[in-house]
């Protein structure tokens, strides 16, 4: 039997991020200088596969400190912590590595630094998302407000409209975040915040990446994980983009072929957690199937790259 034609598009940027990679990194280099185990709060980046790879090296997975042994080394994940956490572990005299992203510490200086001014702060950001309680949880209740819509805006009740600032999570949609911000430039014409939003570069590149490609494909795959935020941000934009059918995959297995069935062309991207072994797996899914054309959408080149803790670092 013949195989249909297709056209693979394949994103560029995609996949692991410098804040992804740096994380994954202190986890291993964590298991190499301490041995098994160490402990890790919350999934190190969302990706199950990079998850259960680790933890078959030696990780063991917690939600809350207070599951962690005192005895064992314990590592926060790259979307931030509570300040209460890493105090937490100082009074508890354990040893612990702070995996945040280098850019979510940005965001939490920049929300120490507002509160050092008497600036209040509105938090554009997913309720319930690690990285809004780790960037929320800089600063003392109620100095951080949250909206996630333009429309909450309107709700916000703040303490002085004179003295408010704004920050966001990195991971959102570039698109809709402007909109949010414009509502609250709209209502409170004196707040100050980031030239534009803390989405950071990778977030960026991806979503530039997925506007490329979508309009020219048929349907598109984006390979991450259902707690991503960021992977699930690509779905949203490549279906604003004007791709139809746009759905998110954890890996082969999860393709719905019946849904593609028809298709002439097939755009490809991978979430900021998701390892290339399992965009390979997806591509070479599609192979098995159709006489494939692999095409390359390029929109930036990205060559960041982010030192680890220096604890971690073999002496010179
Ligand atoms: O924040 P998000 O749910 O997108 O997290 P992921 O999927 O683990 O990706 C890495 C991004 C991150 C650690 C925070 O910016
Ligand atoms: Fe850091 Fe951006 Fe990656 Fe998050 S998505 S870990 S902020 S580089």
């Amino acid at each position: 039997m013949t195989r249909p034609p297709l056209t693979l598009y394949l994103a560029a940027p995609r996949g692991f991020c410098a804040g992804v990679d740096r994380a994954i990194k202190i986890v291993e280099m964590a298991l190499e200088k301490w041995g098994a185990p160490v402990y890790v709060r919350h999934e190190i980046v969302h990706n199950r596969f990079v998850v259960d790879a680790l933890r078959e090296k030696g990780a063991v997975f917690v939600e809350e400190l207070d599951e962690c042994p005192t005895d064992r080394p314990v590592i926060f994940s790259a979307h931030g912590v509570p300040r209460a956490v890493p105090a937490e572990a100082q009074r508890r005299e354990m040893i612990y590595v702070d995996a945040t992203c280098p850019l979510v510490s940005k965001v939490h200086n920049e929300a120490a630094r507002h509160h050092e001014n008497g600036l209040q702060m509105v938090m554009i950001g997913h309720a319930g998302h690690p990285e809004t309680l780790g960037t929320m949880g800089q600063l003392p209740d109620g100095e951080v407000l949250l909206v996630e819509t333009a429309d909450d805006v309107a709700g916000l009740s703040v303490r002085d409209p004179e003295q408010l600032a704004f920050i966001t999570q990195t991971t959102l949609s570039v698109d809709d975040t402007a909109g949010i911000v414009a509502a609250l430039k709209a209502r409170f014409p004196a707040i100050v915040g980031p030239h534009k939003e803390d989405i950071c570069y990778a977030t960026t590149n991806r979503q530039e990446a997925v506007k490329a490609m979508a309009p020219k494909a048929d349907a598109m795959l984006v390979i991450g994980a259902p707690n991503s935020s960021n992977s699930r941000r690509l779905v949203e934009v490549g279906r604003t983009a004007g791709c139809a059918y746009a759905q998110l995959v954890q890996r082969a297995d999860d393709i719905d072929w019946r849904a593609l069935e028809g298709i002439r062309s097939i755009g490809i991207t991978a979430g900021a957690s998701a390892p290339e072994v399992l965009v390979n797996e997806v591509v070479d899914a599609f192979r098995n199937r159709y006489d494939l054309t692999v095409e390359m959408v390029v929109t930036a080149e990205e060559n960041i790259e982010f030192k680890v803790p220096r604890v971690l670092r073999q002496p010179a």
